[in-house]
């Protein structure tokens, strides 16, 4: 069946109501977590009729000053969850470790949850997202579940290996290399997965969309270039340099992981590629991913728009690249705690088809996403250019580290002009 704006209706406290009404009346929408990802979201809700409301414990959080209403509480918490989205008409997510029980009651309840809370339990914990991959035949790495850093001691045969906490990890935390012996004490003394690692040709993100009917539609999937020290996103590049075979893979196998998830919303899968050609699935987020971020300049419809019209059951939009684009993360500076300062700001926001994104995190520590910076051009060398340059520019440092640096400048200036 398609979608007309007849069939398009939404349960409100006045009954069922058509997308005409939606136009006067504002769907209510509450987004759990208040980060980056949650203030992006809001930026694409400002074109569409949806009143919004954050659930998130730091009043000062990036999302904070977007919403129509906010609330402080914690996302963890049954009754926070619960008191938050009982008004409301739909409720998403923008990180994972949410309270699930709380969603599931208000499912029961009415109120629609994107992604369903089903699907969020299966993921959000990285042993049922394993077990989940297997149960479908969806390729991924051998792995074991281990209860403890015992487990993982008593496993040395097993590596090299990448340990993963079960549930709570994000942002390169939770997940640590385990090559040899002498590693593992830098694993985690939870329950968590022991994946055989992998030989990595590239890594691929894939975001897809659920609609309501279980439509979906598929985004270019990006080439993700990692900071192996970190673990964190270096910079990425899309549309991917895939050949013809190896992208039907990817979105075959990305389609099939979020077909039986069973749930409308937005997926990212992120997938490795050997040299071989073989597509292994590493993880998917259930939600919007910074591996779509991107889309935002670069796509007709960003994942963040999609998101909107998967939830007001509009149309979902067209994934298509208007141009090839390009994301450097800005992260926190290694040994920089406090305020953070912008170092190079200027130069970077002089350069064409560039798009600065500050995400207002007042502090800034090392490792911490604090914003992305998207660059668009025809040509990928250019891509490839300016993400160099702007890593090579653009710090996010402290203010403190900032002051220091001036005063030594400062010092290195007068010494000269004495010579
Ligand atoms: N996030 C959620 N899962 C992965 C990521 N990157 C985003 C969300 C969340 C924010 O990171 O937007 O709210 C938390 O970032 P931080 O730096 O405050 O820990």
């Amino acid at each position: 069946m398609s979608l007309t704006p007849q069939n398009r209706i939404f349960p409100t406290e006045k009954g069922f109501l058509s997308i005409f009404d939606q136009i006067i009346i504002m769907l209510k929408v509450g987004i759990l977590g208040g980060g980056q990802l949650g203030r992006m979201l809001l930026q694409a809700a400002a074109n569409y009729p949806v009143e919004t409301f954050v659930l998130e414990n730091d009043e000062n959080c990036p999302a904070a000053h977007l919403c129509h209403h906010f609330v402080k509480g914690d996302i963890r918490n049954f009754d926070d969850v619960y008191n938050f989205g009982k008004g409301l008409q739909a409720l998403t997510i923008e990180i994972e470790s949410v309270n699930d029980e709380a969603l599931e009651k208000l499912e029961a309840e009415g109120v629609k949850v994107y992604p369903k809370p089903s699907a969020l339990r299966t993921i959000k914990n990285k042993i049922t997202q394993k077990k989940y991959y297997t149960e479908h035949g969806i390729p991924t790495a051998e792995y074991l579940v281990t209860d403890n850093l015992d487990g993982v001691r008593s496993r040395v045969d097993f590596l090299p290996a990448v340990h993963k906490i079960g549930t709570g990890g994000y942002d390169g935390k939770g997940v640590q290399i385990i090559r040899h012996k002498d590693d593992i004490e830098k694993g985690f003394d939870a329950p968590g997965v022991l994946e055989k690692m992998i030989n990595v040709d590239k890594e691929i993100a894939q975001i897809i969309a659920v609609g309501a009917k279980g439509e979906t539609a598929i985004y270019p999937p990006v080439d993700m270039v990692f900071d192996a020290r970190l673990n964190l996103l270096d910079y990425q590049i899309s549309p991917a340099d895939l050949l013809q075979g190896l992208l039907w893979k990817v979105e075959a196998i990305s389609v099939r992981v979020v077909k039986e998830l069973k749930s409308p919303g937005i997926f990212a899968v992120e997938l490795f590629v050997t040299k071989q050609g073989e597509v292994y699935v590493n993880e998917t987020a259930p939600r919007v991913h910074n591996s779509g971020h991107h889309t935002i300049e670069a796509n007709y419809s960003s994942q963040f728009d999609m998101l909107w019209r998967v939830i007001l059951g509009y149309p979902l939009g067209n994934t298509e690249a208007i141009l090839p684009g390009a994301i450097v993360n800005l992260v926190g500076a290694e040994g920089c705690n406090g305020e953070a300062h912008y170092e190079g700001l200027d130069e970077v926001l002089q350069m064409d088809n560039v798009f600065v994104h500050i995400y207002g995190k007042k502090d800034t520590k090392a490792g911490r996403k604090m914003g992305h910076v998207t660059i668009i051009s025809r040509e990928k060398q250019d891509l490839v250019y300016k993400a160099h340059k702007i890593k090579n520019t653009l710090k996010v440092i402290s203010k403190e580290k900032a002051a220091e640096l001036a005063a030594a400048a400062a010092a290195a200036a007068k010494a000269e002009s004495q010579v």
